[in-house]
């Protein structure tokens, strides 16, 4: 056990508001939904039920679609912005309007592999919302075959410039005033700018605007792209979520269908051009000829090929630490800007649990050895300077120490 062990489960503790974990105080008051699942996972290296409680809660939120939210706003904190009173859902608890990274049932899946007598009861209780979510998926947001983001805060990698083609199509014009919390907690250069923030209020407006009627935002939002990061870890997804229900003995032949379906999409989201899996706007077919992290996803899916590890190599060589969120060959790098140019450790880690599943356990471990050096040096921020360590972003960070705790260390 060391120093930094015990710092991470402070961290989770902390941040545990009761069967639910906040990202950071401060800067993310409430239960995000992929952050989460990671937190799940953390905690179950010392408190297994608090890793089931927090599924729980998350799964709690879904809504009648399937739907499992990107924010579930347990208790008002006029510390974030847009809160409850700007998504106006209808829903209570009071959720945001659009998903995320669809990752809880990988966590269930290595949670449950920890003590599966502890989990089984769990499981079975929470198997069903997690097979109605992933139906939602496959339903609603896989319609053109990969998986498609309504808005870049969906995607969790929000501001990566994979979603620029997506955004010059958004009028943030009409938006109203409002008042940003971030910038109060995080400096206004590791953060989206302002022009970023008046068209993601722009597309909940429109969310908004027609009930938050998922058929009408897919087909008449300002905003529809394919995104290679959600369409593989929905991928992987589908295949855990077999695995658990083949475990408790029920039937997965619809989950098994909808993981072919959307294996026999991925061709769509190949750019010749770019040699790897690319961002698609879907509303004109067009390429965001850009690669992001969400690209090496593949791994985690089974889908890596050698033209994308030649890619992967090139984008990790050009910087020091860990994968960055943005090709550093690319006049749009910014490596303390967000999702423009940072490395994640939890995306790190989901690549590492991929690269070790297709036999290349030397790139998972210099992947995390180069995590644990960041983490080890600065603390556990959200995000680093992939070319000179500097931490960024929020500290004390929930999905950071998790993943310290079940990967890094
Ligand atoms: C970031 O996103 C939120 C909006 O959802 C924000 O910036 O206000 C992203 O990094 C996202 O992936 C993450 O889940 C969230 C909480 O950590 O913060």
């Amino acid at each position: 056990m060391t120093n930094l062990d015990d710092q991470a489960r402070a961290i989770l503790r902390q941040n545990d508001m009761g069967g639910y974990t906040l990202p950071t105080h401060g800067l993310y008051p409430y239960q995000w939904n992929w952050d989460s699942a990671f937190a799940a996972w953390g905690f179950a290296t010392f408190d297994n039920a608090r890793a089931w409680d927090e599924l729980d809660t998350l799964m709690a939120s879904q809504w009648e679609s399937g739907m499992i939210p990107h924010i579930i706003f347990h208790q008002p904190d006029p510390g974030y912005f847009p809160g409850p009173d700007v998504w106006q859902t209808g829903q209570s608890p009071a959720t945001s309007g659009i998903s995320q990274p669809p990752i809880a049932a990988i966590m269930a899946r290595l949670i449950f592999e920890m003590d599966e007598d502890a989990g089984r009861e769990r499981l079975r209780a929470l198997y069903p919302r997690l097979v109605d979510w992933h139906r939602w998926w496959h339903e609603v947001r896989c319609t053109h075959g990969p998986a498609a983001i309504v808005h870049p805060w969906e995607s969790g990698r929000d501001n990566c410039p994979d979603w620029d083609i997506g955004m010059d199509g958004v009028d943030g014009s009409g938006v109203g005033p409002y008042e940003r919390r971030d910038l109060g907690h995080v400096h206004a250069d590791m953060r989206p700018t302002k022009e970023d923030y008046d068209r993601y209020i722009a597309i909940v407006e429109f969310g908004r605007g027609v009930g938050w009627n998922d058929a009408k935002i897919v087909s008449d939002g300002p905003f529809l792209m394919a995104d290679p990061g959600i369409t593989f870890m929905l991928l992987r997804a589908h295949d855990d979520l077999a695995v658990l229900g083949r475990a408790l003995g029920e039937d997965v032949s619809e989950i098994e269908g909808w993981a072919t379906t959307l294996r026999s999409a991925l061709p769509l989201i190949w750019n010749d051009a770019l040699n790897a899996f690319d961002a698609r706007n879907l509303r004109n077919g067009a390429f965001a000829n850009i690669l992001g992290s969400g690209a090496f996803l593949a791994y985690l899916a089974g889908a890596g090929n050698p033209q994308l590890e030649t890619q992967l190599l090139r984008a990790w060589d050009a910087v020091n630490y860990g994968v960055p969120s943005a090709d550093p060959e690319t006049a749009s790098f910014n490596p303390r800007k967000y999702w423009r140019g940072p490395t994640w450790p939890v995306v790190n880690a989901l690549i590492a649990i991929g690269l070790n599943a297709d036999g290349r356990s030397d790139l998972a471990e210099r992947l995390r050895a180069e995590t644990a050096e960041l983490i080890r040096t600065h603390g556990f921020y959200e995000y680093f300077d992939p070319v000179d360590t500097t931490p960024c972003g929020g500290k004390n960070f929930t999905w950071t120490a998790a993943i310290w705790l079940t990967w890094a260390s």
